[in-house]
């Protein structure tokens, strides 16, 4: 299929090889924009962002929420995926349709055919928020790709290795850019450097990012 016509005629964007199994689709959910925000604000409506406790006692630096089947969370015991937001006890707010069909999109697009996402985790960040270096490892099974989402101002994304202290390449993540893992690459570690004072036009000085896992 051409860049060009996945969801408009008008959808252009560029792919870029990272890794073997990682890449960055460039402005690939640009075209998408208010959807996925109008749908960020209803699901926000239901289940707010919040900054989670870690089991060392400290406080996660973005905060976030989540929607889908499985909700991923922090607390002094661990981190787990739960069908319910500790929040209110009920279920996390429905994938929406937007969400669904990106990510399927931006995987298949990846070489990941049949991603069918049964989690997905909206973190905000503000300025100064970071994420240290970690790998994405709650999941059942690593067999299933990840797809993130960036919105909003520009993050300094640290792409590392199979080891900690592997050195480790920065890529700036933009609003609208699409970043799609799996196979060999999916234990990679991997962070946030410190966010930046900036402001977008449609999220202020924020960023958000949304990632897609089959966590069950
Ligand atoms: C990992 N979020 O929530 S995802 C997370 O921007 C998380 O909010 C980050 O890591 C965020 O667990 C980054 C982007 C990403 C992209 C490519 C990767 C993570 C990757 C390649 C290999 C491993
Ligand atoms: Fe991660």
């Amino acid at each position: 299929m051409s860049n060009l016509d996945l969801f408009t005629s008008a959808a252009i964007f560029e792919s870029i090889q990272i890794a073997e199994q990682t890449w960055l689709l460039k402005g690939f959910a640009l075209s998408q924009e208010k959807q996925l925000l109008q749908a960020i604000t209803r699901i926000v409506a239901e289940a707010p962002f919040r900054r989670m406790q870690t089991p060392n006692g400290y406080q996660t630096s973005a905060a976030l929420t989540n929607c889908g089947a499985m909700g991923w969370v922090s607390d002094l015991s661990g981190y787990r995926y739960l069908t319910t937001d500790p929040l209110t006890q009920q279920p996390w707010p429905s994938l929406p349709d937007v969400f669904l069909d990106l990510a399927k999109k931006a995987a298949q697009q990846a070489g990941f055919d049949n991603f069918c996402p049964d989690a997905c985790l909206i973190n905000e960040y503000l300025i100064g928020s970071k994420l240290s270096l970690h790998q994405d490892k709650n999941e059942k099974s690593f067999a299933h790709p990840i797809v993130s989402v960036s919105l909003g101002i520009p993050a300094t994304f640290l792409f590392g290795g199979h080891q900690r202290h592997d050195p480790t390449q920065k890529i700036r993540l933009e609003h609208g850019d699409v970043m799609v893992w799996g196979g060999v690459d999916r234990l990679r570690f991997h962070g946030v450097t410190e966010i930046k004072q900036d402001s977008h036009p449609l999220l202020g000085e924020r960023r958000i990012n949304i990632t897609f896992r089959k966590a069950d």
